[in-house]
Protein backbone atom coordinates (compact mmCIF):
# COMPACT_ATOMS: atom_id res chain seq x y z
CA UNK A 1 0.00 0.00 0.00
CA UNK A 2 1.18 3.34 -0.68
CA UNK A 3 1.44 6.19 1.64
CA UNK A 4 2.50 9.75 1.87
CA UNK A 5 2.39 13.66 1.73
CA UNK A 6 2.65 16.15 -1.19
CA UNK A 7 2.44 19.51 -0.89
CA UNK A 8 0.81 21.71 -3.43
CA UNK A 9 3.35 25.09 -3.80
CA UNK A 10 3.32 28.01 -6.29
CA UNK A 11 2.69 31.50 -6.72
CA UNK A 12 -0.52 33.69 -5.44
CA UNK A 13 -3.73 32.78 -7.70
CA UNK A 14 -2.01 29.55 -9.31
CA UNK A 15 -5.00 27.10 -8.48
CA UNK A 16 -3.27 25.35 -5.38
CA UNK A 17 -6.70 25.30 -3.26
CA UNK A 18 -8.97 24.72 -6.48
CA UNK A 19 -6.53 21.70 -7.20
CA UNK A 20 -6.96 20.10 -3.33
CA UNK A 21 -10.60 20.49 -3.28
CA UNK A 22 -10.56 18.59 -7.05
CA UNK A 23 -7.95 15.65 -6.03
CA UNK A 24 -9.87 15.62 -2.36
CA UNK A 25 -13.58 15.79 -4.74
CA UNK A 26 -14.34 17.66 -1.74
CA UNK A 27 -14.10 21.28 -0.53
CA UNK A 28 -11.49 21.24 1.96
CA UNK A 29 -9.59 25.37 1.24
CA UNK A 30 -11.63 28.24 -0.18
CA UNK A 31 -11.08 29.34 -3.61
CA UNK A 32 -11.21 32.92 -4.92
CA UNK A 33 -9.93 35.02 -7.90
CA UNK A 34 -8.26 37.42 -5.49
CA UNK A 35 -4.51 36.61 -4.82
CA UNK A 36 -2.65 35.85 -1.52
CA UNK A 37 -6.22 33.86 0.25
CA UNK A 38 -5.00 31.05 1.67
CA UNK A 39 -3.14 31.88 4.94
CA UNK A 40 -2.11 28.42 6.55
CA UNK A 41 -1.83 25.02 4.88
CA UNK A 42 -5.18 23.12 4.51
CA UNK A 43 -4.32 19.40 5.28
CA UNK A 44 -6.24 16.86 3.48
CA UNK A 45 -6.80 13.35 2.79
CA UNK A 46 -7.33 10.91 -0.09
CA UNK A 47 -7.98 7.59 -0.13
CA UNK A 48 -8.29 4.89 -2.28
CA UNK A 49 -7.65 0.85 -2.99
CA UNK A 50 -3.76 2.52 -3.48
CA UNK A 51 -3.29 3.90 -0.22
CA UNK A 52 -3.65 7.52 1.25
CA UNK A 53 -2.44 10.61 -0.29
CA UNK A 54 -2.15 13.13 2.12
CA UNK A 55 -1.82 16.79 0.65
CA UNK A 56 -0.93 19.90 1.79
CA UNK A 57 -2.45 23.31 0.30
CA UNK A 58 -0.12 25.89 1.10
CA UNK A 59 -0.32 30.01 0.62
CA UNK A 60 0.87 31.63 -2.22
CA UNK A 61 4.78 31.53 -2.62
CA UNK A 62 5.43 35.77 -2.77
CA UNK A 63 7.53 38.36 -1.15
CA UNK A 64 6.62 39.20 2.29
CA UNK A 65 5.36 42.49 3.48
CA UNK A 66 3.75 41.99 6.65
CA UNK A 67 4.35 39.45 9.84
CA UNK A 68 1.16 37.81 8.50
CA UNK A 69 3.31 37.03 5.06
CA UNK A 70 6.28 36.30 7.24
CA UNK A 71 4.04 33.74 8.64
CA UNK A 72 2.34 32.25 5.29
CA UNK A 73 6.35 31.65 4.33
CA UNK A 74 6.86 29.63 7.14
CA UNK A 75 3.88 27.38 6.23
CA UNK A 76 5.14 26.85 2.82
CA UNK A 77 8.93 25.83 4.38
CA UNK A 78 7.46 23.35 6.92
CA UNK A 79 4.66 21.97 4.85
CA UNK A 80 7.32 21.54 2.11
CA UNK A 81 9.64 19.85 4.79
CA UNK A 82 7.13 17.43 5.81
CA UNK A 83 6.38 15.97 2.12
CA UNK A 84 7.48 13.30 0.46
CA UNK A 85 6.66 14.79 -2.50
CA UNK A 86 6.10 18.74 -3.63
CA UNK A 87 3.38 20.08 -6.60
CA UNK A 88 4.74 22.59 -8.41
CA UNK A 89 1.77 24.32 -10.01
CA UNK A 90 2.70 26.56 -12.89
CA UNK A 91 -0.12 28.45 -15.28
CA UNK A 92 -0.84 26.98 -19.06
CA UNK A 93 0.43 30.32 -19.86
CA UNK A 94 4.27 28.96 -19.27
CA UNK A 95 6.81 29.85 -16.80
CA UNK A 96 7.60 33.37 -15.22
CA UNK A 97 9.83 34.80 -13.28
CA UNK A 98 7.95 34.14 -9.99
CA UNK A 99 8.07 30.64 -10.81
CA UNK A 100 11.64 30.64 -11.57
CA UNK A 101 12.19 32.19 -7.99
CA UNK A 102 9.77 28.76 -6.20
CA UNK A 103 11.20 26.59 -8.09
CA UNK A 104 14.86 27.54 -7.17
CA UNK A 105 13.69 27.60 -3.55
CA UNK A 106 12.50 24.16 -3.95
CA UNK A 107 15.90 22.92 -4.87
CA UNK A 108 17.60 23.39 -2.52
CA UNK A 109 15.33 20.89 -0.37
CA UNK A 110 16.03 18.34 -2.62
CA UNK A 111 12.75 16.30 -3.06
CA UNK A 112 10.74 15.02 -5.86
CA UNK A 113 9.11 17.37 -8.09
CA UNK A 114 6.04 16.64 -9.66
CA UNK A 115 5.55 19.87 -12.06
CA UNK A 116 1.90 20.59 -12.78
CA UNK A 117 1.07 22.53 -15.79
CA UNK A 118 -2.74 24.04 -14.43
CA UNK A 119 -5.39 25.99 -16.51
CA UNK A 120 -4.91 23.75 -19.81
CA UNK A 121 -8.29 24.92 -20.27
CA UNK A 122 -7.33 28.36 -21.25
CA UNK A 123 -4.94 27.50 -23.29
CA UNK A 124 -5.08 25.44 -26.70
CA UNK A 125 -2.59 21.98 -25.95
CA UNK A 126 -0.44 21.94 -29.19
CA UNK A 127 0.91 25.73 -29.71
CA UNK A 128 1.44 26.27 -25.95
CA UNK A 129 1.72 23.94 -23.89
CA UNK A 130 4.07 21.24 -26.20
CA UNK A 131 6.62 23.80 -25.71
CA UNK A 132 6.02 24.47 -22.38
CA UNK A 133 6.47 20.61 -21.29
CA UNK A 134 9.88 20.62 -23.66
CA UNK A 135 10.88 23.67 -21.95
CA UNK A 136 9.98 22.77 -18.30
CA UNK A 137 11.99 19.57 -18.71
CA UNK A 138 14.96 21.29 -19.87
CA UNK A 139 14.84 23.68 -16.54
CA UNK A 140 14.91 20.41 -14.08
CA UNK A 141 14.46 16.71 -13.43
CA UNK A 142 10.79 16.92 -12.59
CA UNK A 143 9.94 13.58 -11.80
CA UNK A 144 7.14 14.11 -14.18
CA UNK A 145 4.93 17.06 -16.17
CA UNK A 146 1.40 16.66 -16.22
CA UNK A 147 -0.99 19.46 -17.43
CA UNK A 148 -4.66 19.45 -15.92
CA UNK A 149 -7.24 21.78 -15.52
CA UNK A 150 -8.12 21.84 -11.26
CA UNK A 151 -10.92 23.93 -12.32
CA UNK A 152 -12.96 21.34 -15.01
CA UNK A 153 -11.04 18.57 -13.01
CA UNK A 154 -9.25 17.45 -16.48
CA UNK A 155 -6.49 14.77 -16.15
CA UNK A 156 -6.93 14.77 -12.03
CA UNK A 157 -7.26 11.22 -12.16
CA UNK A 158 -4.36 10.80 -14.24
CA UNK A 159 -2.31 12.99 -11.41
CA UNK A 160 -3.64 10.98 -8.67
CA UNK A 161 -1.87 8.08 -10.41
CA UNK A 162 1.24 10.32 -11.13
CA UNK A 163 1.45 10.90 -7.38
CA UNK A 164 0.83 7.15 -6.00
CA UNK A 165 3.93 6.66 -8.42
CA UNK A 166 5.83 8.41 -6.51
CA UNK A 167 4.90 7.84 -3.03
CA UNK A 168 6.16 5.32 -0.35
CA UNK A 169 4.85 2.32 0.34
CA UNK A 170 3.51 2.37 4.04
CA UNK A 171 0.24 2.25 6.27
CA UNK A 172 -1.93 5.00 5.78
CA UNK A 173 -1.29 7.44 8.80
CA UNK A 174 -4.79 9.21 9.37
CA UNK A 175 -8.21 6.92 9.90
CA UNK A 176 -10.42 6.62 6.53
CA UNK A 177 -13.17 8.64 7.32
CA UNK A 178 -11.14 12.01 8.54
CA UNK A 179 -10.98 14.41 5.33
CA UNK A 180 -9.10 17.00 6.61
CA UNK A 181 -7.61 18.36 9.94
CA UNK A 182 -8.74 21.59 10.00
CA UNK A 183 -11.27 22.39 13.42
CA UNK A 184 -14.45 23.28 12.29
CA UNK A 185 -14.23 26.87 13.75
CA UNK A 186 -11.48 27.85 10.89
CA UNK A 187 -13.74 26.07 8.55
CA UNK A 188 -17.05 28.04 9.45
CA UNK A 189 -14.52 31.37 9.30
CA UNK A 190 -13.05 30.53 5.88
CA UNK A 191 -16.17 30.21 4.51
CA UNK A 192 -17.33 33.53 5.37
CA UNK A 193 -13.84 34.79 5.01
CA UNK A 194 -14.14 33.55 1.03
CA UNK A 195 -17.47 35.18 0.27
CA UNK A 196 -16.07 38.55 1.26
CA UNK A 197 -13.07 38.02 -0.38
CA UNK A 198 -15.11 37.53 -3.58
CA UNK A 199 -17.31 40.19 -3.08
CA UNK A 200 -14.46 42.70 -2.58
CA UNK A 201 -12.02 44.33 -4.88
CA UNK A 202 -8.10 45.44 -5.11
CA UNK A 203 -6.49 45.75 -1.75
CA UNK A 204 -9.56 44.69 -0.01
CA UNK A 205 -9.45 41.30 -0.22
CA UNK A 206 -6.21 40.68 2.09
CA UNK A 207 -7.04 42.87 4.71
CA UNK A 208 -9.97 40.90 5.60
CA UNK A 209 -10.05 38.61 8.46
CA UNK A 210 -13.10 36.37 10.45
CA UNK A 211 -13.17 35.68 14.25
CA UNK A 212 -15.64 33.21 15.40
CA UNK A 213 -17.23 34.25 18.67
CA UNK A 214 -19.32 31.32 18.96
CA UNK A 215 -20.83 28.43 17.53
CA UNK A 216 -23.77 27.51 19.53
CA UNK A 217 -27.09 24.94 19.46
CA UNK A 218 -30.49 27.27 19.20
CA UNK A 219 -31.51 27.73 22.18
CA UNK A 220 -35.48 26.51 21.08
CA UNK A 221 -34.45 24.62 18.05
CA UNK A 222 -31.58 22.22 18.51
CA UNK A 223 -31.42 21.56 15.04
CA UNK A 224 -30.53 24.79 14.36
CA UNK A 225 -26.53 26.13 14.78
CA UNK A 226 -26.50 29.64 16.23
CA UNK A 227 -22.87 31.28 14.72
CA UNK A 228 -21.56 34.73 15.45
CA UNK A 229 -18.88 36.20 13.62
CA UNK A 230 -16.90 39.01 13.19
CA UNK A 231 -15.13 40.54 9.70
CA UNK A 232 -12.20 42.36 10.42
CA UNK A 233 -10.52 44.94 8.73
CA UNK A 234 -7.27 46.65 9.35
CA UNK A 235 -8.30 50.07 8.50
CA UNK A 236 -11.65 52.17 9.61
CA UNK A 237 -11.99 53.36 5.69
CA UNK A 238 -12.74 49.80 4.73
CA UNK A 239 -15.27 49.74 6.94
CA UNK A 240 -18.04 50.88 4.67
CA UNK A 241 -16.87 49.04 1.36
CA UNK A 242 -17.75 45.37 3.59
CA UNK A 243 -20.96 46.87 4.68
CA UNK A 244 -22.11 48.53 1.50
CA UNK A 245 -25.17 50.58 0.96
CA UNK A 246 -27.48 50.15 3.57
CA UNK A 247 -25.57 47.13 5.01
CA UNK A 248 -26.44 45.30 1.29
CA UNK A 249 -22.95 43.93 1.12
CA UNK A 250 -22.54 42.63 4.65
CA UNK A 251 -26.47 40.94 3.87
CA UNK A 252 -25.17 39.16 0.46
CA UNK A 253 -21.79 37.69 2.02
CA UNK A 254 -23.98 36.30 5.33
CA UNK A 255 -26.47 34.84 3.08
CA UNK A 256 -23.84 33.40 0.58
CA UNK A 257 -21.70 32.11 3.67
CA UNK A 258 -24.89 31.07 5.68
CA UNK A 259 -26.12 28.67 2.74
CA UNK A 260 -22.72 27.07 2.33
CA UNK A 261 -22.56 26.45 6.18
CA UNK A 262 -25.71 24.80 6.26
CA UNK A 263 -25.02 22.64 3.37
CA UNK A 264 -21.70 21.77 5.46
CA UNK A 265 -23.36 21.30 8.21
CA UNK A 266 -26.88 19.57 7.11
CA UNK A 267 -28.55 21.67 9.74
CA UNK A 268 -30.05 24.94 9.26
CA UNK A 269 -27.68 27.93 10.46
CA UNK A 270 -28.61 31.35 12.11
CA UNK A 271 -25.93 33.59 11.37
CA UNK A 272 -24.89 36.60 12.76
CA UNK A 273 -21.90 38.98 11.04
CA UNK A 274 -20.37 42.36 12.23
CA UNK A 275 -17.45 44.37 11.26
CA UNK A 276 -14.47 45.37 13.28
CA UNK A 277 -11.67 47.29 12.57
CA UNK A 278 -8.27 45.98 14.54
CA UNK A 279 -5.52 48.47 12.98
CA UNK A 280 -3.06 47.08 11.30
CA UNK A 281 -3.81 43.18 12.24
CA UNK A 282 -1.38 42.24 9.62
CA UNK A 283 1.82 43.19 11.50
CA UNK A 284 0.31 41.66 14.75
CA UNK A 285 0.80 38.06 15.24
CA UNK A 286 -0.79 37.78 19.14
CA UNK A 287 -3.83 39.09 17.04
CA UNK A 288 -3.91 37.03 13.92
CA UNK A 289 -2.99 33.93 15.61
CA UNK A 290 -6.44 34.07 17.38
CA UNK A 291 -7.80 33.89 13.66
CA UNK A 292 -6.03 30.20 13.53
CA UNK A 293 -3.40 31.92 11.27
CA UNK A 294 -0.49 30.09 13.02
CA UNK A 295 0.76 26.44 13.00
CA UNK A 296 -1.81 24.08 12.53
N1 LIG B 1 -9.59 28.65 -16.00
C1 LIG B 1 -9.14 28.07 -14.89
N2 LIG B 1 -9.16 28.74 -13.73
C2 LIG B 1 -8.68 28.11 -12.63
C3 LIG B 1 -8.17 26.78 -12.67
N3 LIG B 1 -7.77 26.46 -11.42
C4 LIG B 1 -8.03 27.52 -10.64
N4 LIG B 1 -8.57 28.52 -11.36
C5 LIG B 1 -9.01 29.83 -10.88
O1 LIG B 1 -7.88 30.55 -10.44
C6 LIG B 1 -8.25 31.40 -9.33
C7 LIG B 1 -7.34 31.13 -8.15
O2 LIG B 1 -7.61 29.85 -7.64
P1 LIG B 1 -7.15 29.39 -6.20
O3 LIG B 1 -7.33 27.91 -6.15
O4 LIG B 1 -7.80 30.19 -5.14
O5 LIG B 1 -5.60 29.75 -6.28
P2 LIG B 1 -4.47 29.58 -5.16
O6 LIG B 1 -3.25 29.15 -5.86
O7 LIG B 1 -4.97 28.70 -4.07
O8 LIG B 1 -4.31 31.08 -4.65
P3 LIG B 1 -3.70 31.61 -3.23
O9 LIG B 1 -4.30 30.81 -2.14
O10 LIG B 1 -4.14 33.01 -3.19
O11 LIG B 1 -2.23 31.46 -3.34
C8 LIG B 1 -9.71 31.11 -9.04
O12 LIG B 1 -10.50 32.09 -9.68
C9 LIG B 1 -9.93 29.74 -9.68
O13 LIG B 1 -11.27 29.53 -10.10
C10 LIG B 1 -8.19 26.10 -13.93
O14 LIG B 1 -7.79 24.94 -14.08
N5 LIG B 1 -8.67 26.80 -15.00
MG1 LIG C 1 -5.17 29.04 -2.10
Amino acid sequence: MKSGSVSIVGKPNAGKSTLINSLLDCKVSIVSPRPAITRIRILGIYNSEEGQIVILDTPGFEKTRNELGKMMMKAIVSSVEEADVILLLIGAKGWDGDDEKILEMLKKFNKKIILVINKVDKASYKESLLPIIKESGERYGFAEIVPVSALRRSNIDELRKCIFRHLPEGEKMFPEDMRTNIPLEYTVAEIIREKAVNNTYQEVPQAIAVEIEEITKGNKNKNMVVIKAGIIIDRENLKQIIIGKKGAKLKLIGKLAREEIETLLGKKVYLELWVRVIKNWRDRPDIFRKFGYGDI
